[in-house]
C-alpha cells in the first residue's frame, strides 16, 4: 500500500517535470511550489548548452539551522572541457569538492578544476565529487529550485557559463520520507 502511494507520487512527478519543461520559467507569479509529490522529485531533466548535458540536477535539502549543503549533477561534454567553478545565488560561497577516504577519515578538499573528456560523464555525486553551497543564503526545503551556474574552460582557453536549475529531494529511490499531504510549508 506504501508502494502504491509512491507510484503515485512518482508518475505526479513526471506529469510535474514535463509540465515545467514546455513552461520553462517566469511563470504566473504567486504560483508557490508547495506539492506534496515534489518533495520526492529525484532531479531535474537533462539540461544542454554548448555541448553539455547536464542530468540528474539535485541538491540536498537543508535541516534545522544547518547553512550547507551539497548538489549533485552528472556533466558530459562532447569535447574535452574543464569544470573550473560554480556559482549561485542560493549560497555566498560555492565550490567544487572532492571527497576522499584518508584512512578512516573522509576528508574533503576544493578541486578548482576537473579534466573532463569528451563524452565521459562526470558525476558529482554524494562520497565523490560535489558542489559544496555554504553561507547558504536561506533553508533549502525540499522540492525547492536552486539556480545554479556552472563555469568550464575549453582546450582553447575560452570560458563557458552554464545556468542549471537543480531540485531539492533525495535523489535515492525508496526513502522513508514522506509527507502527508496538505502540503502546508513551515512559513
Ligand atoms: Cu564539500
Amino acid at each position: 500500500m506504501k508502494r502504491m502511494t509512491q507510484l503515485a507520487v512518482v508518475s505526479a512527478v513526471f506529469a510535474l517535470l514535463a509540465c515545467s519543461e514546455h513552461h520553462d520559467h517566469g511563470d504566473e507569479a504567486g504560483h508557490v511550489h508547495d506539492s506534496p509529490s515534489a518533495v520526492e522529485q529525484a532531479a531535474t531533466p537533462s539540461q544542454v548548452q554548448d555541448g553539455i548535458t547536464v542530468q540528474n540536477a539535485w541538491v540536498r535539502p537543508t535541516v534545522g539551522e544547518q547553512d550547507a549543503t551539497g548538489a549533485y549533477l552528472t556533466i558530459t561534454s562532447q569535447e574535452p572541457i574543464a569544470l573550473v567553478g560554480v556559482a549561485t545565488p542560493a549560497a555566498e560561497i560555492a565550490e567544487v569538492h572532492e571527497m576522499k577516504m584518508d584512512g578512516d577519515i573522509m576528508r574533503m578538499r576544493m578541486a578548482e578544476r576537473i579534466e573532463m573528456k569528451a563524452g565521459e560523464p562526470l558525476e558529482l555525486k554524494p562520497g565523490g565529487y560535489h558542489v559544496m553551497l555554504m553561507a547558504l543564503t536561506s533553508p533549502i526545503e525540499a522540492g525547492q529550485e536552486i539556480e545554479l551556474s556552472l563555469q568550464f574552460e575549453k582546450a582553447d582557453g575560452s570560458k563557458v557559463e552554464m545556468p542549471v536549475k537543480a531540485v531539492a529531494g533525495q535523489n535515492a529511490a525508496g526513502d522513508h520520507h514522506s509527507h502527508g499531504g496538505g502540503g502546508d510549508h513551515k512559513h
